[in-house]
């Protein structure tokens, strides 16, 4: 079983699509383990971008991220890391496929709605920029059966 950081950027909190885009991840059957809504500040933009710090796009990049609350969360499934990185389409809504959330909700590189975790070390890295162990809440859910076979897991 495999979690992954999504944060609900900015951009999707002022256009009321927080809704909309939890119950994409719900449908599809993976769990919420973890949900909090906060401001990113400077210090933790620069932690969680840290590749990006450098980069001509990175000052205005931090602008966005800390300029309005997000929803950070934490889901955990089966091979949900890439699984979620396939729903969310390419990082910009302009290239993202028709079908995918950025492809059917953004038309920027920068206000793409939605982070999620790229593989297994930045989720682990991310997860702890966002939650403290003892604020992710772990339960099976009942309807798990009907979601997948018993040795699917
Ligand atoms: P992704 O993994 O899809 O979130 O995208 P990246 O790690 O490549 O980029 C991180 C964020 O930087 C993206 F959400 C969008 C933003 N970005 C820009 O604003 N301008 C750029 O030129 C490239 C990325």
């Amino acid at each position: 079983m495999e979690r992954t950081l999504i944060l609900l950027k900015p951009d999707c909190i002022q256009r009321r699509l927080a809704g909309k885009i939890l119950t994409r991840f719900e449908d599809k059957g993976f769990n919420i383990v973890a949900m909090k809504l906060l401001r990113v500040t400077p210090e933790l933009s620069k932690k969680h971008y840290a590749e990006h710090v450098s980069k001509p796009f990175y000052p205005n990049l931090e602008a966005f991220i800390t300029g309005g609350p997000i929803v950070a969360l934490v889901l955990e499934g089966l091979e949900v890391i890439r699984v979620v990185r396939e729903m969310l389409g390419a990082t910009s809504g302009l290239k993202a496929a028709a079908g995918t959330i950025r492809g059917d909700y953004s038309s920027s590189r920068q206000m793409n709605l939605v982070h999620a975790s790229d593989g297994p070390e930045a989720s682990a890295r991310e997860i702890a920029l966002y939650f403290r162990a003892e604020e992710i809440v772990a339960s099976e859910l009942t309807l798990t059966p009907w979601l997948r076979a018993d040795d699917e897991s």
